[in-house]
């Protein structure tokens, strides 16, 4: 009898009369068949697919598929796959494919593609490259049971979300992963208009100057150097870009939250869920913390049908995909988060949506309390029942429930800001991002003891703590603040600091653990449309969206808020003096200047928190 394997080439063939459809022969151990297909799409472009069916296969299956510009071809077998293997053991056809112009891929790549204009037949975007590849999919691969499922992290969650926006009715349940939500106001390339450049230009390079992941040659292991020696940011196309990244050049031609930025957004591109969704996103992710957030708030406000989903865990970028997640980089969870997962998570949900299988009783919002280390569920993200307290910056480095009085020895703390002497990001060497030996993966989770005194950065902390106090929502900066500039950066952390004599693990004993943090470009203030320069001198408030957390800062432990102004190369360096578009100014627009943060009576600055007891 012929095998299914065969009868899938088999088919293929006939159907097709394609030369493009070849096996790969799969080892004899592996429980799958391994199909490569060129999968053509409406303009005639052809896609390229892998697609993996199990040898063993007794009733008809559902496709689960991610779409990526990584390259699909060093993929294993999924029951290799420590992301997939849970799901691999259920059985699945597993499809992956390169999008449009990456890889083996015919066609144009286009970074984060715009949608297409739907009165164009002919017209093509990665919702319709999808739409046609389950088409092809669900015709050509026998004993399916015509439902597909999707997922990704990070560009493949952001395909996957994308397919949801238009979907293909065999389409029922997508997983998006840390996708991007909003590059311009966070994620990946800004965040509050903060143009995150390390990341955005090795990303740029890494995607645009080849069909393959290319990584830039800097000649340099600590980044920071490079970058600074860099001087002004129109130097990357006049000495070594020469305008040949579309990207980048997207980023010059729009500094500001224009229509590019808008249009790109999911906010934009989101109506309701049509689908079951899920969203993931990590508390520590170092790309795409809020994009997954964010597109569960925009689904939320229209999910009729209950079928808007998220969870939240302890977690780098992608961090949930492998290794067992009882920790990240000095931080330990006591409790496996990412087998937890991908084994009683993801895998449920997909078994249930895709198979029927389970009893469909997922929470609203899963979420990973970090510091009582615990698993939680909630009805509603973030939780209706937190009471936000204020805890208030004071003299003297205090941080304190208690506002401000007439008492206070000093109005303001103070530091000068010097664009040729950035505080780091992280501690140096700064690797390149996705280097060999890059530290990028765990940057925040490190101790910020590393700046803690250094002169342009200030801090204030509570007394130790005499009781646990739980976090769960979107903390908020609010602080007065003013410069001797005309423009300038805020950079805020939320801080859990250790006992000075941490019993359980002495290692960890003072350690200052962010746990929430963000920059907001001054320029910004009022509006992300219209930069407006800062009168020198004058106080200002600012609000800094600290974004989801959910966690405990325990008895003895203390929380501490620092602030800086800058934070290189991640941020790129703000001139201080306000210039209409940064990426043209000159060597001579950056200056130092002198930055006040206020803790008075009339300008009580503080940090929100969603306080649930
Ligand atoms: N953070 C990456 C990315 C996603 C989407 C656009 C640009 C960059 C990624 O990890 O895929």
């Amino acid at each position: 009898m012929k095998s299914i394997f065969n009868r899938i080439i088999g088919i293929a063939f006939l159907l097709l009369n394609l030369t493009t459809a070849f096996a790969q022969q799969s080892k004899p151990e592996d429980k799958y068949n391994r199909l490569e297909v060129m999968i053509p799409m409406r303009d005639g472009v052809k896609l390229h697919t892998v697609i993996f069916s199990p040898k063993e296969q007794s009733e008809k299956l559902p496709f689960l598929m991610s779409r990526t510009p990584y390259g699909v071809n060093k993929y294993p077998s999924p029951e290799k796959s420590g992301y997939i293997k849970d799901m691999a053991g259920d059985g699945y056809f597993f499809v992956f494919q390169d999008i449009r112009g990456r890889y083996l891929s015919e066609g144009k790549y286009e970074m984060q593609r715009f949608s297409r204009n739907k009165k164009d037949p002919k017209a093509i975007d990665e919702s319709s490259d999808t739409y046609d590849t389950i088409d092809w999919l669900l015709k050509t691969i026998p004993n399916n049971n015509g439902k597909v499922g999707m997922y990704g992290i990070s560009y493949d969650g952001w395909t996957t979300i994308i397919a949801a926006t238009d979907p293909h009715p065999a389409l029922k349940a997508v997983s998006e992963q840390a996708t991007p939500s909003d590059m311009f106001l966070n994620d990946d390339l800004h965040h509050n208009g903060a143009f995150r450049l390390s990341y955005a230009f090795e990303y740029a390079f890494m995607e645009e100057i080849s069909k393959t992941d290319s990584l830039f040659q800097f000649g340099n292991y600590d980044t920071y150097d490079w970058y600074l020696k860099l001087g002004p940011l129109s130097n990357i196309n006049k000495k070594y870009m020469h305008g040949v990244l579309p990207s980048w050049n997207s980023y010059v031609k729009h500094p500001n939250y224009d229509d590019f930025w808008k249009k790109q957004s999911l906010p934009y591109r989101l109506d309701s869920p049509r689908l079951a969704v899920q969203h993931v996103s990590g508390w520590w992710d170092q790309e795409d913390m809020v994009g997954p957030q964010s597109a569960y708030k925009v689904l939320e406000k229209r999910d009729k049908n209950h079928q808007n989903f998220i969870v939240m865990g302890p977690w780098r970028h992608g961090g949930w995909a492998g290794g067992d997640g009882s920790s990240l980089g000095n931080i330990k969870f006591d409790v496996a988060t990412g087998t937890y997962f991908r084994k009683e998570i993801q895998a449920k949900w997909f078994a249930w949506y895709l198979k029927g299988k389970g009893d469909g009783n997922f929470a609203e919002a899963i979420s990973f309390q970090t510091g009582s280390n615990q698993w939680k569920n909630y009805t509603a993200w973030p939780p209706k029942e937190a009471i936000v307290k204020n805890i208030y910056f004071h003299s003297n480095g205090k941080l304190s429930f208690d506002k401000p009085s007439s008492t206070e020895t000093r109005p303001f703390d103070s530091y000068v800001s010097d664009p040729a002497k950035p505080v780091p990001y992280r501690a140096r060497p700064i690797e390149e991002t996705y280097g060999p030996g890059s530290r990028w993966y765990f940057w925040l989770t490190e101790d910020q003891r590393f700046v803690q005194n250094r002169p342009d950065v200030l801090s204030w902390e509570t007394d130790a703590l005499t009781e646990d106090i739980t976090v769960t929502g979107n903390p908020m900066a609010k602080f007065f603040a003013a410069t001797s500039g005309s423009d300038a950066d805020w950079v805020v952390k939320l801080i859990d600091v250790y006992p000075r004599e941490y019993k359980k693990e002495l290692k960890m004993s003072g350690y200052e653990l962010m746990i929430a943090d963000d920059v907001l470009r001054g320029r910004f203030r009022n509006s992300f449309s219209k930069p407006e320069p800062v009168t020198p001198g004058k106080v200002e408030e600012y609000t800094i969206d600290l974004h989801g957390v959910d966690h405990v800062f325990k008895k003895g432990h203390k929380i501490m808020v620092q602030i800086q102004s800058t934070w290189f190369p991640i941020i790129d360096r703000n001139p201080q003096k306000y210039v209409p578009n940064i990426f043209e100014a000159k060597e001579s627009d950056y200056q130092m200047a002198t930055q006040k943060v206020f803790h008075s009576v009339g300008f009580p600055s503080c940090i929100s928190l969603p306080v649930v007891q």
